[in-house]
């Protein structure tokens, strides 16, 4: 029998196993051989037949390949659903998702795969990508540089790689009028980051890093993305016995600030995302969580260069509701972008299923409009088919649910909103720091001695009822 703690590890390493198998197996095929090794990119007719254009057909349809709740041009409080949502594909998930986990080999096998990963497929594949978008209604992509193009022997051959599909996607973005919302590089899956990128204890691999960081940013901004986010992929620890923690997070801080510095070099005018995680693939990762990354962007002189980008299922890994860390995000100024996605309550990591959870969408969009809306970020499906999953219209159908979901959350969120007795209750919560020593208290002036000499006069205070479950019988009335 295996030992637990054994279990345990197999079963974090799923996420980023998941992201593994994608180049272990299939085996890849060298750039150079692309016509040998593979099918060219002579794929003929459409991806997806018999898949229809996605349409809104109302809360009665019966047909899943439709819209129940979302209807992108209706207006909810004065802005339309699509803009509120600005919904992007993943195409690391939707397009190289294996179904791969630690315990068995692929599970997906799409029609226009051919086993390789040529240059030839990775151009049909961004073709399929574009199918995709244009049959769910989705304005929106994101990518990793390297799930979109094969890596190479040489930092050259891997930037000439990608360069040749940027071209490709560049000129299908015209044809369907389809833009990026974040782009980012891929430094966790080569065995060169096993320390870490920007932490790595190699200064080769920091410099490896920012060399295909530049690169990423310039394909990010030449797609004219609105994004470009660094998700922390192995900047952690296993042990901090052996780990120099302090001297670790300068060099974060130092490769942040080059980032920052190269940004307005090439003139990209997009938002620069720090996407929070607390575990996964590291034991440790340092972008903890929302209010964790906020601390170090302060540290560093980095708060006004960067904003977060909160995905559901990291909060939840970090100890938080999703609720939580955008929350907590909001109120620092740093909203910029959710990975809408969402975890298993009964399992310990990040399984990045499509949100369905309707009371989790209503608490998630109450911050969204709170925030007034996240452009020029907005709501990217890191999400993946569970495994079991293998049929060519799963795809579709996870992303009209994860849409209609959060449809769902904008819709009884406004009805909380415009109903206003959620707002009223706690504003009655604070009222007494509404009066004059609360305003004093607010504005600093309240010294201790003010405020014994208060209690004195006023004696022991009145503790209202904090009306908690009253909220939440408020909150089930709009669902
Ligand atoms: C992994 C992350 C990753 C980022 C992009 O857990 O969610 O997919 O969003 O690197
Ligand atoms: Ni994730
Ligand atoms: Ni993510």
């Amino acid at each position: 029998m295996m030992k637990a703690g054994k279990i345990l590890l197999l079963l974090l390493c799923l996420h980023v196993f998941s992201y593994a198998v994608i180049s272990a197996q299939p085996q890849t095929c060298p750039a150079e051989n692309a016509g040998e090794c593979g099918d060219s990119d002579g794929w003929e007719g459409e991806f997806f037949p018999g898949i229809p254009t996605i349409k809104y057909e109302g809360p009665s349809s019966k047909n899943h390949l439709a819209f129940k709740y979302y209807n992108a041009e209706e207006e909810i409080l004065g802005k339309k659903m699509k803009d509120w949502f600005r919904f992007s594909v993943a195409f690391w998930h939707t397009f190289r998702g294996t179904g791969g986990d630690p315990f068995g080999a692929q599970t997906k096998f799409w029609p226009w795969e051919d086993g390789t990963n040529s240059l030839n497929m990775a151009k049909r594949r961004m073709r399929a990508n574009f199918e995709f978008l244009n049959k769910l209604g989705t304005d929106w992509w994101c990518f990793h540089d390297r799930d979109i193009a094969p890596d190479g022997k040489t930092l050259e051959e891997a930037n000439a790689n990608l360069d040749e599909v940027v071209a490709l996607a560049s000129k299908l973005q015209k044809e369907n009028n389809k833009k990026v919302l974040w782009g980012t590089a891929q430094l966790f899956m080569h065995p060169r980051y096993m320390h870490g990128a920007a932490t790595s204890s190699e200064l080769g691999v920091y410099a490896y890093a920012a060399a295909q960081v530049k690169k990423a940013m310039e394909v990010t901004h030449y797609l004219g993305g609105e994004n470009y986010v660094f998700w922390g992929g192995r900047e952690g620890y296993q042990s901090l016995l052996n780990t120099d923690m302090e001297r670790e997070l300068n060099h974060l801080a130092r490769f942040l600030e080059a980032a920052v510095a190269y940004k307005k070099k090439i003139g990209f005018n997009g938002t620069l995302l720090i996407e929070p995680k607390p575990q996964e693939p590291t034991k440790h990762q340092y972008d903890w969580d929302a209010a964790t990354t906020a601390n170090f962007l302060r540290k560093y002189g980095l708060i006004g260069d960067f904003k977060l980008n909160i995905e559901c299922n990291h909060a939840t890994l970090s100890g938080h509701s999703c609720h939580h860390d955008l929350e907590t995000a909001r109120i620092n100024g740093l909203l910029g972008n959710i990975d809408a996605n969402t975890g298993d309550p009964q399992v310990g990591w990040d399984t990045d299923q499509f949100l369905t959870d309707i009371g989790e969408a209503t608490m998630i969009m109450l911050s969204v409009i709170k925030n007034g809306g996240l452009a020029p970020g907005g709501f990217n499906f890191d999400a993946k088919l569970r495994r079991e999953s293998t049929d060519v219209e799963d795809l579709f159908i996870a992303h009209i649910i994860g849409m209609d979901t959060m449809a769902r959350g904008l819709r009884n969120a406004a009805k909380l909103i415009e109903d206003g007795s959620l707002a009223e209750l706690v504003r009655k919560r604070y009222q007494s720091f509404d009066g004059e020593l609360g305003a004093q208290v607010e504005a600093g002036k309240a010294d201790f001695e003010t405020l014994e000499k208060k209690v004195r006069e006023m004696g022991e205070p009145k503790v209202p009822s904090a009306k908690q479950e009253l909220a939440e019988m408020i909150f089930q009335s709009a669902l």
